[in-house]
């Protein structure tokens, strides 16, 4: 079965960047195997959005900004429980970069987030704080975008919680599971796919578009 696809679609590719990769500082285990098929999907895609996680230095998300705290514990902030993090993505250092292998020049958007000092952002419409937007659903509706393709790091923080709120949004969303890969904390993978699946995210593998 392969889908065909339409100028209305869009492939957001999300957070492919030297820290969540292997030897990076919040690596996601075989997080660069979705390199290879994500450069493959791109071709097929006439608009291709990336996003970067992009934190200062000190952001309230890394653990070692809360004394005595350590990564992958929780706190509690103004918006909500807060998973701490070892510092990664500190804007402008490598990194931050996106993965060298990925080739997409074609692609027409980078989407940058994680910058407020006091806010996490693993979505690419909306922060932590659930209200503080980032343009992007403006973005996609102006130029006509119905659905989008989900893809990239980390399956059950910043791909989940992008595909939740493109649904929000009013958009169709699939996420393309082949290339896509997950942290995987306390059994967040299948919260993630849980809560995908309630809100009406469709989970399809590459080969159904190559
Ligand atoms: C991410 C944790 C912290 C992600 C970003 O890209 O999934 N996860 N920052
Ligand atoms: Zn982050």
């Amino acid at each position: 079965m392969s889908l065909v696809l339409l100028p209305t679609d869009a492939l957001i590719v999300v957070d492919v960047q030297t820290d969540f990769c292997p030897g990076g500082a919040l690596a996601v285990a075989d997080g660069d195997a979705v390199v290879p098929v994500i450069n493959r999907l791109a071709g097929h895609f006439r608009n291709v959005i990336l996003t970067q996680d992009w934190h200062p230095a000190g952001h309230a998300s890394f653990a070692s900004s809360h004394a005595g705290m350590a990564p992958f514990q929780t706190t509690e902030m103004p918006y909500g429980t807060q998973v701490l993090w070892p510092d990664h993505c500190v804007q402008g250092t490598p990194g931050a970069a996106l993965h060298p292998d990925l080739s997409i020049p074609h692609a027409q958007l980078i989407i940058r987030k994680g910058y407020h000092p006091a806010v996490d952002s693993y979505s690419a419409f909306q922060e932590a704080d659930r209200s503080t937007h980032t343009g992007l659903a403006g973005y996609l509706r102006e130029r006509g975008i119905a659905r989008v393709f989900v893809v990239g790091l980390a399956t059950d923080y910043c791909v989940g919680w992008t595909a939740l709120d493109a649904r929000t949004a009013g958009f169709d969303a699939t996420v393309i599971e082949d290339a896509t890969r997950g942290i995987g904390l306390d059994g967040s993978m299948a919260r993630a796919w849980e809560a995908m699946a309630a809100a009406g995210v469709g989970r399809m593998m590459s080969t159904a578009i190559v």
